[in-house]
């Protein structure tokens, strides 16, 4: 190991905060020497209750993250909050809003809180995100909540894998509903109708509790989906979500289901590191080896379709590879 390694390794097992910022910024700057700390950590890690939170923009998802977070911390449990935005880059101004909103809590030891874009980092952000997760568990948080603006692709996926996912929606007509129905219905655990200060939200909770119980299966599966009406700006409702998401930790345990997310969180990690690697691998190929570049040029010409190239090209990889 190098100096550097060593270092913010030993730092980060020995509750170094400035150990832990520092790798992660490495993590997110795509520095290859992140990757060696990485590894030396994973073995330190695997204790931490991870909590996705996705959800409309806009919905109070960090406003929940950080309510959340100081109740954990009443009940002296430390909190790592990852806020990712794929939007904004990682320098700088990403999510000044959730900065300063979670200034409150930055004094705190027993919480860290960190914004992630998706500039630089390696094999991508959810890659990134998932080493960060690794880190901040390996640095002893009990619980880790990842919040991600679940519009996209990535970010579901970013969160699916949690061993807990809350979905956030708001009051306001059905459209809301009609947009987390599209993708996120299927990965919430717990759903939070959030701002219930505002007009329409028993019925939006009427919505969703209907939606749940049409859903194929209802009656028989062994976790009943909460919804919990949460006014974020004045933590009403916050211990209900609290007392939910123990509850939800506490089911995984009991049902061995724990062990069943947990190879399921590895298994998706590995995919996501895999493709990032057999990615970066097969444009090294079609550029530099010369047998992968006569496999592209045929395909230009059109001798070979695009499938039967993958397979050759697939094929030499793992020759390669097994060099
Ligand atoms: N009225 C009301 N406003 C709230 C509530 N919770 C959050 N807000 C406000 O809603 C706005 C958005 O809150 P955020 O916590 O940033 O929401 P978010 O889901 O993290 O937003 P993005 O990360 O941008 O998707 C802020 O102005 C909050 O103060 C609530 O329960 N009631
Ligand atoms: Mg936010």
């Amino acid at each position: 190991m190098s100096d550097l390694i060593d270092s913010l390794y030993r730092g980060l097992l020995q509750g170094d905060r400035r150990s832990a910022a520092r790798l992660i910024t490495m993590i997110e700057n795509g520095d290859p020497l992140s990757i060696g700390v990485v590894k030396e950590l994973h073995r330190h890690s695997g204790k931490a209750q991870i909590v996705g939170l996705t959800g409309l923009p806009g919905s109070g998802k960090s406003t929940l993250a950080c309510g959340l977070a100081k109740k954990y911390r009443e009940y002296g449990k430390t909190v790592g909050i990852i806020a990712v935005d794929p939007t904004s880059p990682f320098t700088g101004g990403a999510l000044l809003g959730d900065r300063i909103r979670m200034q409150e809590l930055a004094g705190d030891p027993g919480v860290f809180i960190r914004s992630m874009g998706s500039r630089g980092a390696l094999g991508g952000l959810a890659t990134a995100t998932n080493d960060v997760i690794n880190i901040l568990d390996a640095f002893g948080m009990d619980v880790i909540i990842v919040e991600t603006v679940g519009a996209g692709q990535v970010e579901v996926e970013i969160v699916k894998y949690a061993h807990t996912c809350v979905v956030v929606t708001m009051p306001g007509g059905g459209d809301e509903i009609q947009a987390i129905k599209a993708g996120i219905l299927e990965i919430g655990d717990i759903f939070v109708v959030n701002k219930a200060d505002k007009e329409g939200s028993s019925r939006t909770v009427a919505d969703l509790e209907m939606m749940l119980e049409m859903k194929p299966g209802f009656d028989e599966a062994p976790w009943k989906q909460p919804v919990i009406q949460t006014v974020a700006t004045n933590s009403q409702g916050i211990d209900e979500l609290h007392e939910a998401l123990d509850n939800h930790w506490r089911f995984l345990n009991e049902t061995g289901k724990l062990e069943e997310k947990t190879s399921e969180r590895m298994k998706a990690e590995l995919i996501e590191v895999l493709n990032s690697k057999v990615s970066i691998a097969a444009s090294k190929a079609l550029s530099e080896d010369p047998k992968c570049r006569e496999v592209l040029t045929r395909l230009i010409k059109r001798e070979i379709d695009p499938h039967s190239a993958a397979d050759q090209v697939a094929k030499y990889l793992i020759k390669g590879a097994s060099q």
